[in-house]
């Protein structure tokens, strides 16, 4: 099973998206393993983002990370990354299909509401930078037969 990271960004909190959010996830099937409410320090976000450091839009995707709590997510299932990531939709919500988290509720490129893992490595990776192993929850699903093949 794949694993991916999904962050609620401080857009989505700040602008009472939680919940309809993470409806998405479920409604789509991915099971939801490890969740948590967090003020992000300066030190996780530039890890997080370590690949964009230097370009021009990396010091505001800092201070936009920080800048109010975000809940961040470990999700399971089978294809994890690229089902998120569907779900989620273009990295620029004006180009995002509508139906995705970003085509129905976002506008900008820096305030695009949610964080999903681009690779199966890098959720592993960000999962383990977000999640102590202790946070995450092993479990069966009654409804899964009813989801998964
Ligand atoms: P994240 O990583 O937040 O899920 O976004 P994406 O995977 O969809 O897109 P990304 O890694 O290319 O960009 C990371 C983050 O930087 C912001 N960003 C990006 C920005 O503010 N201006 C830009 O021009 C780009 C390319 C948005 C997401």
């Amino acid at each position: 099973m794949e694993r991916t990271l999904i962050i609620i960004k401080p857009d989505g909190v700040e602008r009472n998206l939680i919940g309809p959010i993470i409806t998405r996830f479920e409604q789509r099937g991915l099971k939801i393993i490890g969740m948590k409410l967090v003020r992000v320090s300066d030190e996780l976000a530039r890890k997080h983002y370590a690949i964009h450091e230097g370009k021009p839009f990396f010091e505001p995707l800092i201070a936009y990370i920080t800048s109010a709590p975000v809940v961040v997510m470990a999700l399971e299932g089978p294809q994890a990354i690229q089902a998120a990531r569907n779900t989620i939709g273009a990295t620029k919500p004006v180009e995002a299909a509508p139906g995705s988290i970003r085509g129905d509720f976002g506008m900008m490129v820096g305030r695009n509401l949610v964080h999903g893992s681009d690779s199966v490595e890098n959720g592993e990776a960000e999962i383990a930078l977000w999640f102590a192993e202790s946070e995450l929850v092993s479990y069966e699903r009654v409804l899964d037969r009813w989801i998964l093949e």
